[in-house]
């Protein structure tokens, strides 16, 4: 062999190796649709741990809108691949659980987070924060900007989120207190998490209601739609915006004043803890089962429920002092 294929036959093997321990674990994080801000700093933050723990492929994917249809061909093709694990965000709770098994028995771990897969469809669930603390931040955070009194409506993802619905429905609950007898929910409505269509659902509402003093949108999407609406329709200072929102798309909108409070949890370790978490079980470093603990890296450790839930940190609250310094990150 002459020098120059010798040095061509390395140079191969070198690559082929290469390509072999970067497929090592192959982790695809499936998110409820492209385009969404806030699962770009959830795949930043998947990426970094895939970085961290060494020989992962972080796969990012999933459909251009929130259906479950869109996640059951992506998941198809995922097993296809022989992918390790599978990380999701559901964009409805029973509908992904026949796929969701289908890749369990071909030994691939599947967990969910944000959003869940129904029980028998994952081994865990990664809650952001506790279900009810973020339900009623919500309807705290209304009743605070309007004075406790007035017409409310909901502006919610697609109708079929696991997460939206659950915080909607401790949001009702908690309506039933005294507290908050003056508060009057007058309408539900669900933008898809398309900004388009939020939009549109927004000026819906203005117009449907004129009473109106406060759209809570529980989807990222939804809430920087509604700020859009009431800013266009020169409704600032008489209907507000509030709900879950990332402080970079919100720091307008709150210096506008469309936008008093605003709450959510950090979306890049919520990203990070899910992949760890999938390589720790994938790697049998922990079995996820109820009652135990796994440990996620810098973000230290879930314990999982009974319920084979488990939930991270309390949502934080962005107002005018803070917004702009959380701005730069998520
Ligand atoms: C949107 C999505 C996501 C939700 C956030 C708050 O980005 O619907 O699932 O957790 O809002």
């Amino acid at each position: 062999m002459t020098k120059w294929l010798r040095w061509i036959a390395s140079a191969a093997a070198l690559a082929w190796l290469a390509g072999t321990a970067a497929a090592e674990t192959k982790i695809a994080m499936v998110v409820k649709n492209m385009g969404n801000g806030f699962f770009e700093a959830a795949r930043d933050g998947g990426q970094e741990a895939a970085k961290e723990l060494g020989g992962v492929e972080l796969i990012y994917t999933g459909p251009t809108k929130p259906t479950a249809e869109g996640q059951i061909e992506i998941i198809n093709s995922l097993i296809a691949q022989k992918v390790t694990a599978i990380v999701i965000s559901a964009n409805d709770p029973d509908a992904l659980v026949p796929i969701c098994k289908k890749a369990m028995s071909r030994g691939i771990t599947v967990l969910s987070f944000d959003s869940g897969v129904a029980k028998a469809g994952r081994l865990f669930h990664i809650n952001p924060s506790n279900t009810n603390l973020i339900g009623e931040k919500q309807i705290a955070m209304a009743s605070k900007t309007i004075g406790g009194s007035g017409e409310i409506a909901i502006l919610s993802a697609t109708a079929q989120a696991t997460n939206q619905n659950a915080w909607i429905a401790v949001m009702k609950k908690v309506l039933e207190k005294p507290e908050y007898k003056n508060l009057k929910l007058v309408d539900v409505v669900y933008g898809d998490d398309q900004s388009d269509k939020s939009y549109r659902e927004a000026i819906g509402l203005l117009r449907k209601h004129p009473n109106l003093k406060a759209i809570i949108a529980p989807t990222t999407v939804g809430i920087t739609a509604s700020a859009k609406a009431v800013t266009d329709q020169k409704l600032v200072g008489k209907v507000f915006v509030t709900g879950l929102g990332l402080p970079s798309e919100m720091a307008g909108h709150v210096h506008s004043g469309a936008v008093d409070t605003f709450a959510i949890w950090n979306p890049i370790d919520l990203g990070y803890t899910a992949v760890y978490a999938a390589f720790q079980i994938a790697s049998k470093k922990a079995t996820g089962k109820p009652g135990s603990t796994v440990s996620v890296g810098r973000v230290g450790k879930l314990t999982i429920a009974a319920d084979s839930e488990t939930a991270m940190a309390e949502p934080f609250t962005f107002d005018k002092s803070n917004v702009d310094k959380f701005a730069k990150m998520f």
